[in-house]
């Protein structure tokens, strides 16, 4: 009995998957398919996979030259199957060429020509239409949102505003880096090009710029901190909501794997139940930049609290909850290091950025039997702990955070604009709401 086993996606299965199985199953006399998990598939970069594992599985099964499907969920594991199914050939498309040639000391590895003209890529631009992004605000952050929104299938940018068109240098600096962008002189030119907006303004004029655009019926992804007021977040969402268009705050530690993990875990009481949750993020802004100089709206807390706040948010949730600040301030009275404590349902929290001065940026969070440690950057989530009062004990959890990250709020953007089953908001209004909030209490005392 001669094996063979391939594996891959199989997302809105195709003529080139069913071309690849009946070839494969021609090299011997059984044939185990591995399909990918819906997490490992976005851990490899599959940020846009529309079927559920369940299904995917369900399309290949339904493959008479198929015998056997089982699950890819893990780095390693066709060793591991070759050796458990005595796997006599590995095959695999030939965009996957050399790619597996280590295996060939565990059985003969074979790539085949792949059918062209047709990828699932290919058929999810012709079922959703590709979405077009117009960016407001020509920064630091907007230079990378384009770069990573390249790894994004289905989304175009087709032009950038800036209210300063003829003057503004950090947009003739985009504009020169991103050539394939054009500017636009007003909002309205904006909106007449684009499906979606993404926004990377200064903090203060983000409540306007995001009413207006969801007024022009646009979706919108917004930078963080979303508003400074919670009455004007409420004031969005329910604009949005009455509107059935899709309004994110861009927080892109919210949308990546591993915090999503990190979150679940931390819920679902592998650490007993949740007592306290303590985060810190700073980064030494040089002096001279935005931050230092904007006297109303600069300063460490509007610039970095929406990161720390994230978790406590997350954990401690939305209601009942008692806020306390404080800070350090610099000659100019902004907040040069800013500490925030949340209390709430028996839980407590701090939070601690800034922007002049350097701490140990980690997360963690205390449960009645354990707690959770991911250290800096635990905001690109990667890596994280359970520990407990064993010494020795140390559960790992390990997530590949790809690029800058911003890819994976763009995606769930993308796909939640597009009505895509499973991609609930990651981010919740209500959260959003509450961080407005604490903003908002911020500025008054500061
Ligand atoms: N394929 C093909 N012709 C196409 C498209 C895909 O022959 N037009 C092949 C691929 O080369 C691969 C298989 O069909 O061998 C599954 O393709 P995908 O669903 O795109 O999966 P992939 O990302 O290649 O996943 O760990 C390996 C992965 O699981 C492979």
């Amino acid at each position: 009995m001669k094996t063979v086993i391939t594996y891959g996606v199989f997302d809105l299965f195709h003529e080139g998957h069913v071309r690849l199985l009946e070839r494969a199953r021609q090299l011997g006399d059984r044939l185990i398919v591995g399909v990918t998990t819906d997490r490992y598939a976005l851990e490899r970069g599959k940020l846009c996979v529309v079927e559920p594992l369940e299904i995917r599985m369900e399309n290949v099964r339904a493959n008479p030259c198929v015998d056997e499907v089982i699950v890819e969920d893990h780095p390693g594991q066709k060793a591991e199957d070759i050796l458990r199914f005595s796997v006599d050939v590995l095959v695999m498309g030939d965009d996957w060429l050399g790619k597996f040639d280590a295996l060939k000391d565990l059985c003969e590895v074979v790539y085949l020509p792949r059918t062209p003209n047709i990828s699932s890529s290919l058929l999810r631009n012709c079922r959703f239409p590709f979405l077009r992004i117009g960016l407001i605000g020509s920064g630091r952050i907007a230079g990378r949102f384009v770069q990573e929104a390249g790894y994004v299938r289905g989304v175009q940018i087709p032009c950038v505003y800036n209210p300063h068109p003829d003057t503004s240098a950090s947009l003739q600096s985009f504009l020169s880096r991103n050539t394939f962008i054009n500017k636009t002189r007003t909002l309205e030119k904006l909106f007449d090009q684009t499906d979606a907006v993404y926004i990377a303004s200064p903090h203060e004029t983000h409540y306007t710029y995001v009413k207006a655009a969801l007024e022009a019926e646009k979706h919108v992804l917004c930078e963080k901190p979303l508003c400074l007021c919670q009455a004007e977040a409420e004031e969005l969402f329910t604009l949005a909501e009455a509107k059935g268009l899709i309004l994110m705050e861009a927080i892109k530690t919210a949308y990546c794997p591993g915090f999503l993990q990190m979150c679940g875990v931390a819920r679902s009481g592998f650490i007993g139940e949740i007592i306290n949750v303590e985060s810190c993020f700073t980064k030494l802004v040089p002096h001279g930049s935005r931050e230092w100089t904007d006297l109303r709206f600069g300063g460490s807390f509007t610039e970095l609290g929406s990161y720390i706040l994230l978790p406590i948010v997350k954990l401690l949730g939305t209601k009942d909850t008692r806020v306390f600040f404080d800070s350090v301030l610099g000659e100019n009275g902004l907040d040069i290091f800013t500490k925030v404590n949340v209390q709430g349902h028996g839980r407590m929290a701090s939070g601690q950025c800034g922007i002049g001065a350097k701490g140990e940026g980690q997360l963690v969070i205390f449960g009645t039997e354990g707690y959770i440690i991911c250290k800096a950057p635990w905001w690109k989530t990667s890596y994280f702990e359970i520990r407990t009062e064993d010494l020795h004990y140390r559960k790992c959890f390990a997530n590949e955070f790809i690029g800058d990250g911003l890819r994976y709020e763009i995606a769930d953007f993308f796909l939640r604009i597009q009505g895509h089953p499973g991609r609930e908001a990651r981010l919740l209004p209500a959260e959003s709401i509450w961080m407005a909030g604490v903003m908002e209490e911020f500025l008054k005392t500061r």
